[in-house]
């Protein structure tokens, strides 16, 4: 009797612990590896997220030569055209998890290194009819730079925050630099979430990859975090909810 009351202690605690591992890994969190699997079950498994298949062809909606970074979001401006390769993004997908801002996007050619910027809106600026943008910059605005390496693995994140003047680069005033992104280092197959769809173009030391295969160095993903203590929980304090998490700006995705 005593043997079986041991049993059942153990299997109580057994099942919470499975319950407990069960809730860890229901939660669907991403992991920074460069492997696009965790990316459809996270965004089937959060409500704070965006997800957009971006134009591939003459109609892929891009930003001006003008729009920089440090300038006002009157000084943005759009236009439709052919994107180059190099900076033709198909896909991009933003999820909120656990107070981390997680990000991914991709890039159709992969030769060579090539920097990637996403910005977070803290009033929901966004494209407008006709060219523009708007609204203005607000104080808090964020940030994150980065850059796709050819040969994949761990690269940096810089974020900055609007701050209008007297930041580190004036309008713009940088907070830190994490290592909290990851570039594929071996092929991966486009996650099998609706709509996200990969054809990337020929490069001479590859080939052309198959349908919805990343070659090594196309896709991109990182995060931020966002949480009391992370000296960026400010973005929480200024309607966070209001972010631009809905619409990440694919076509502000700067690719240089
Ligand atoms: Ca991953
Ligand atoms: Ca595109
Ligand atoms: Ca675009």
């Amino acid at each position: 009797m005593k043997n079986h009351f041991i049993f059942s202690v153990r299997a109580v605690i057994i099942s919470m612990i499975m319950v407990l591992y069960g809730n860890l890994f229901f939660a669907q969190n991403i992991t920074l590896d460069g492997k696009t699997d965790d990316w459809a079950a996270a965004l089937n498994g959060h409500t704070i997220k965006n997800f957009t298949r971006d134009a591939n062809a003459t109609n892929d909606d891009q930003f001006t030569g003008g729009s920089s970074d440090p300038g006002l979001i009157s000084s943005w401006s759009w236009v439709l055209g052919n994107t180059n390769s190099k900076g033709d993004i198909s896909n991009a997908a933003v999820v909120l998890i656990d107070n981390k801002i997680y990000f991914a996007a991709d890039r159709t050619a992969i030769n060579g290194d090539a920097a990637i910027g996403f910005w977070f809106f803290t009033n929901g600026t966004q494209k407008n009819p006709g060219g523009t943008f708007s609204p203005e910059h607000a104080v808090g605005d964020l940030l994150v730079l980065s850059h796709f390496t050819n040969g994949g693995g761990n690269v940096d994140l810089n974020i900055y925050r609007w701050v209008g003047s007297g930041g580190s680069d004036g309008s713009l005033d940088k907070i830190g630099t994490t290592g909290n992104a990851f570039v594929n280092a071996i092929y991966q197959p486009t996650p099998t979430y609706p709509g996200w769809s990969y054809q990337g173009d020929n490069v001479p030391s590859v080939g052309i990859p198959p349908a919805n295969t990343y070659a090594t160095g196309a896709f991109f993903e990182g995060y931020v975090d966002i949480s009391p203590g992370s000296g960026l929980s400010h973005f929480f304090q200024v309607s966070f909810w209001k972010l631009e998490i809905r619409s990440p700006l694919v076509h502000r995705s700067k690719i240089l």
